[in-house]
């Protein structure tokens, strides 16, 4: 068993200091982050909305930062690993101001809001040149609730960018309207990046909050409120705290209509996953992402230590919260059902495979094309689309501007009650293709205009697996 630890005024001071480099360090396009393994847990600085409005000056510029005491060339948004979480609530306006100094083109894409996708809105297809400004118009739509990220999307750069460090989280708030429990409990925002930084123990380093395996507190028996986000490049987590399991109330910022109890999530690049933890008896437990077979053509992509839980104070008992959670309804009715009863209006297939050198990634044997338009949907349709991977590694379908509903997975039906906007699409076995079978609607008038669908695997994106869409009224 690991030593416990407790948040100490040490502890707390480092925090202090901290926020001082990532303040004074922002001026200096410079910072350190905390890289020492377990270290407390400390949810991401947070920017919170005020009468209906958040401004956000963000300039993204070249920086010299360390992760687990290794010093990284990389690039960041005001200097930050972990820039703060822009925080708002339905109905707010959301403004960005990128300022570009990275000298080389950049942009942004808010994932997951089902905004436009026109003009200075979520416009993917805008080229920020170096040394120029733009500001982003956003409107947060009525019915968004849970945790989104923001990131470059800057077509043949964004594993470069994300990887060097831009990327940050989006919380709209409300969960608690849903599930009204979750009204007074602890809220931990756990936001993984990976680096590939080189390490003896594995393959690359996945940070929490810009932090190498914190200490995560909790008391027997509490339940906690945790949103999860994989604002990564590239890298699949398969999450699991040893002895605890994840009461998931959401994914990808839609709910479901009851708790599902999940001894472990996969979060594949771009996911997010909202869930109620429940404190077990006293002691230390691991969090980690468990050995995952990416691609079945190597062996398991090792685990990673991603922290220790660890469960101390007045015992409680564990059992009776658990049931409690269990017993958890949401307050109102979701849009599932009808998803699921609309008529189809159209039905599609998308086969996602690789040049055999892994050079070039196809969607229906074509590399994106910015100027094309692959696809063309009238506003007001829902649409199934047939997600078929022929190749032998996962990629991880992700659509902007709408959610959808996975209804199959290799033939077997998923009793999955809620939307996602990204899905780890399994890999080809035994010549079989992996199979996803989706319900993606187009009924939303706010995401009319040209936007893309791609593999949130972005080393896969930015070589070719992405595809343009426009929705016409
Ligand atoms: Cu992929």
């Amino acid at each position: 068993m690991q030593r416990q630890r407790r948040r100490t005024p040490q502890s707390n001071l480092r925090l202090l200091l901290v926020c001082a480099a990532i303040i004074f360090g922002a001026a200096a396009g410079q910072v350190s982050r905390p890289a020492d393994a377990a270290s407390g847990f400390a949810n991401p600085p947070m920017l919170s909305s005020h009468d209906g409005r958040l401004h956000i000056d963000l300039t993204a510029a070249p920086a010299t930062y360390t992760i687990d005491g290794h010093q990284v060339q990389g690039m960041l948004y005001n200097g930050a690993y972990v820039p703060p979480v822009w925080r708002l609530r339905p109905g707010d306006s959301l403004t960005v101001t990128l300022h570009n100094r990275l000298g080389e083109p950049t942009n942004l894409h808010f994932l997951g809001l089902n905004v436009s996708p026109l003009g200075d809105g979520d416009n993917v297809f805008l080229h920020i040149q170096t040394g120029s400004d733009l500001t982003y118009k956003i409107t947060i739509p009525e019915k968004h609730i849970g945790l989104f990220w923001f990131h470059p999307h800057m077509h043949g750069d964004v594993d470069r960018q994300i990887i060097g460090g831009m990327s940050g989280g989006i919380i709209i708030e409300g969960s608690d309207h849903l599930y009204p429990f979750l009204r007074n409990l602890t809220e931990r925002v756990i936001l993984f990046k990976h680096h590939p930084i080189g390490r003896p123990d594995y393959q690359e380093v996945v940070t929490v909050n810009g932090a190498v395996a914190p200490t995560i507190p909790i008391r027997p028996g509490e339940a906690q409120f945790w949103m999860m986000g994989n604002i990564g490049a590239d890298r699949f987590l398969r999450v699991k705290i040893e002895g605890m399991a994840f009461y998931l109330i959401g994914r990808d910022g839609y709910f479901v209509p009851r708790p599902i109890r999940m001894d472990e999530l996969i979060l594949g690049p771009g996911q997010r996953a909202s869930a109620i933890v429940v404190g077990a008896n006293p002691g230390s437990y691991t969090f980690e992402s468990v050995p995952f077979r990416f691609d079945n053509r190597q062996p398991p992509r090792p685990g990673v230590n991603l922290g220790t839980v660890v469960s101390q104070g007045p015992p409680a008992q564990a059992p009776a919260t658990e049931k409690q959670v269990l017993g958890l309804r949401v307050s109102s009715p979701l849009y599932v059902d009808a998803l699921r009863a609309s008529p189809i209006a159209n039905r599609r297939t998308f086969t996602f495979s690789a040049s055999p050198d892994k050079s070039k990634f196809f969607i229906n044997d074509k590399v994106f094309d910015e100027k094309r338009t692959d696809v063309t949907v009238r506003l007001g349709d829902t649409e199934e689309w047939t997600i078929v991977n022929q190749d032998s590694q996962y990629h991880d379908f992700h659509i902007h501007q709408t959610g959808f509903l996975v209804t199959e997975v290799n033939g077997v039906t998923t009793q999955f009650d809620g939307l996602r906007d990204t899905f780890s699409v399994p890999p080809a076995e035994n010549g079989r293709p992996g199979v996803a079978r989706l319900i993606v609607p187009f009924t939303n008038p706010q995401i009319v205009g040209r936007f893309v669908f791609h593999c949130h695997v972005v080393k896969h994106e930015d070589k070719g697996m992405m595809q343009t869409i426009e929705v016409r009224r």
